[in-house]
């Protein structure tokens, strides 16, 4: 336990004694002048009834100040920069609308009924025992309009994720780790390659399973297994021997599983992946305006939560379960810069999910741009198998040293060389 947490629970626990303390005092001042214990007098009554009053007024200044602060100046989030956006913005608008409506008219009830029927001595209490239209009025209306809320919201759902969206889709996986993003583009086949966890190594950060990287993992792992072996026959203390035994167990494991896609000889399944492009953490996510994007979401440790807030996506990254989002950006990066008047925006996928200590750290930048922009963005992109093979690891942010030469910015399509065919 760290000294914080010790002094928090002490601090904790001492001001419940004087809570308990104060409270046992105010007793035997009551005892002493003659009342109940805890009695309450008719002007501690009064001032209750007042902070109702008041809280009325605070709950609405607060409500209203946020209302113009945030929402009428639009400074929440702005427009969607997606297609289906637009409509989750107007149930956004629906949903508030309704609660505040509910808000605006109850809280005046709640507290005013508190406050002018607060206990008085001589006040008699009225019996009135029910009312059944009352009580069907209140509760009918509620019930429709929280189920009129519920069917238009799944009308919603099922209207983004059932709409054939047209347009040649660009298939790409987000994954997700602690505490950072990267992704992959499907290449020229438009297909993602296969993946494992047993796979990833630092040369093979998302796990590619491809006949190169299956061979490189298999010498990579039977050297650090003769290690353990070895550490293991030269008689290890008993504090070191369940750390290497776990370790042994590790890697037999991955052993198995890797020998395993060895075996299966599924080359040519296996060769997918040799077209895909890799974006290390710490790299930028490119995408055309105006084109369905298809995202794949994978984790390699814990759950993560993707979220593009300015094109109203978010879903899960669950380890060892796929998901997946199809959404069209609708604004490119450079018009969303004009319109905020703010050349410093940038569109990013955050992690909404808190899966740890630099949670709040993990993001990634997303462009927006025109088709020819991005095709010339994507023929200066090394595919997997180049960047496997050229050691140029594919965990660095920037391309390998022989291939940003090749292709500087300068060099337009026509003069780069043609390293992935384009996606069209
Ligand atoms: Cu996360």
């Amino acid at each position: 336990m760290s000294l914080i947490t010790i002094l928090f629970v002490l601090v904790s626990a001492l001001t419940l004694v004087t809570v308990v303390k104060l409270l046992s005092v105010s007793n035997l001042v009551n005892r002493v002048r003659g009342r109940k214990p805890y009695e309450i007098t008719e002007g501690e009554n009064n001032i209750n009834a007042l902070m109702c009053l008041f809280m009325l007024f605070f709950g609405y200044a607060i409500y209203f100040y946020f209302h113009f602060k945030y929402v009428t100046t639009g400074q929440l989030l702005p427009a969607s920069a997606s297609l289906h956006g637009e409509e989750i913005d107007t149930l956004q608008t629906v949903s508030f609308v309704i609660i505040s409506i509910a808000y605006l008219l109850v809280q005046p009830v709640l507290w005013y009924f508190a406050f002018r029927y607060r206990y008085r001595k001589n006040a008699k209490a009225f019996h009135y025992s029910h009312n059944n239209r009352l009580e069907m009025v209140w509760t009918i209306i509620p019930a429709l309009v929280f189920c009129s809320l519920i069917f238009y919201g799944l009308k919603i759902w099922n209207d983004i994720f059932s709409t054939e969206i047209e347009g040649e889709k660009i298939t790409m996986e987000l994954y997700a780790k602690q505490f950072e993003w990267a992704a992959r583009y499907a290449g020229a086949d438009k297909e993602l390659g296969d993946v494992n966890y047993t796979m990833v190594s630092d040369k093979n950060a998302l796990g590619m399973i491809t006949p190169e990287t299956i061979d490189s993992q298999l010498v990579l792992i039977n050297r650090k297994r003769s290690e353990v072996l070895a550490a293991l026959a030269a008689f290890p203390t008993p504090e070191e021997l369940p750390e290497l035994e776990k370790q042994r167990d590790r890697l037999n494991h991955q052993l198995k599983m890797v020998s395993g896609f060895k075996k299966k000889n599924e080359t040519a399944k296996y060769l997918k992946g040799h077209d895909d492009i890799i974006i290390p953490s710490g790299g930028e996510i490119h995408i055309p305006v105006n084109r369905p994007i298809e995202l794949k979401m994978r984790s390699q440790d814990v759950i993560h939560s993707a979220y593009l807030p300015h094109f109203r996506v978010h879903m899960y990254c669950v380890p060892g379960l796929a998901t997946s989002f199809t959404f069209v950006p609708t604004i490119t990066s450079q018009e969303m810069k004009a319109k905020l008047n703010n050349e410093k925006f940038d569109y990013l996928v955050y992690c909404n999910n808190i899966c740890g200590s630099a949670h709040f750290n993990m993001q990634m930048k997303i462009v927006v741009e025109t088709e020819e922009q991005y095709n010339r963005w994507l023929e200066k992109q090394q595919t997997f198998a180049l960047a496997f093979k050229g050691e140029a690891p594919a965990t660095k942010a920037s391309p390998a040293p022989a291939d940003s030469a090749k292709t500087d910015s300068a060099a337009v399509p026509a003069a780069a060389p043609k390293k992935v065919a384009k996606l069209k």
